[in-house]
């Protein structure tokens, strides 16, 4: 009797049975305005479902081109999720869009940043709540995450140990471009003269 009751209880307590009791709930409590009713949504999932999208990334910081492996830790909300999108370099562009199975959208990704820089990472999940009710879309944002660092022989692209003129220009290119500072290209010719 006692576990047929736990058992009982464990099904009523479900995230989409509860959830569905609450709108069940609050819907018939009055006729409230469209929004309002969002609002008291927009509540009853909040206490439902505890969804946070999270990430790790290795490394975090290093030379350019620094090549970076990120590990989705996003927890809760309702599984299977369908959509990870992925920003590397904090633009508002999303850089990887990851869907299909739950593994699928929760697979590691790697991203090469090119150019050295501080950069923030957003990660958006989508979640697997069925419409009208959901899907749940969070995003976590790591503000001055990645930190990619100059290093001067990063321009000896034949990889001889020798800074020679056309890796200067390439250096001088960058440098016009806004892709490096003044400091970074002296840095390059230095390396050619010495
Ligand atoms: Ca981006
Ligand atoms: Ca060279």
């Amino acid at each position: 009797m006692v576990s047929n009751r736990g058992k009982k209880l464990k099904i009523i307590c479900s995230p989409v049975i509860l959830f569905t009791i609450a709108v069940m709930l609050l819907g018939g409590a009055s006729n409230s305005p469209v929004q309002a009713d969002e609002l008291l949504r927009a509540q009853a999932i909040g206490i439902l479902y505890h969804f946070n999208p999270d990430f790790e990334a290795f490394p975090r910081s290093g030379a350019a081109p620094l090549a970076v492996r990120f590990e989705n830790w996003t927890n809760g909300g309702e599984r299977p999720y369908v959509k990870a999108e992925w920003d590397f370099n904090g633009d508002g562009v999303i850089d990887i869009t990851l869907t299909g199975t739950d593994a699928e959208v929760v697979a590691d990704v790697t991203w090469t940043y090119p150019l050295p820089g501080v950069y923030s990472v957003y990660l958006t999940m989508t979640d697997g709540i069925p419409a009208p009710l959901g899907p749940l879309v969070h995003t976590e944002t790591k503000l001055g995450y990645i930190t990619v660092l100059f290093e001067p022989w990063a321009y000896d692209a034949n990889d001889n140990g020798l800074i020679e003129k056309e890796e200067v220009v390439k250096a001088i290119v960058d440098y016009f471009d806004g892709l490096i500072t003044k400091t970074q290209v002296m840095e390059v010719l230095q390396l050619y003269f010495s």
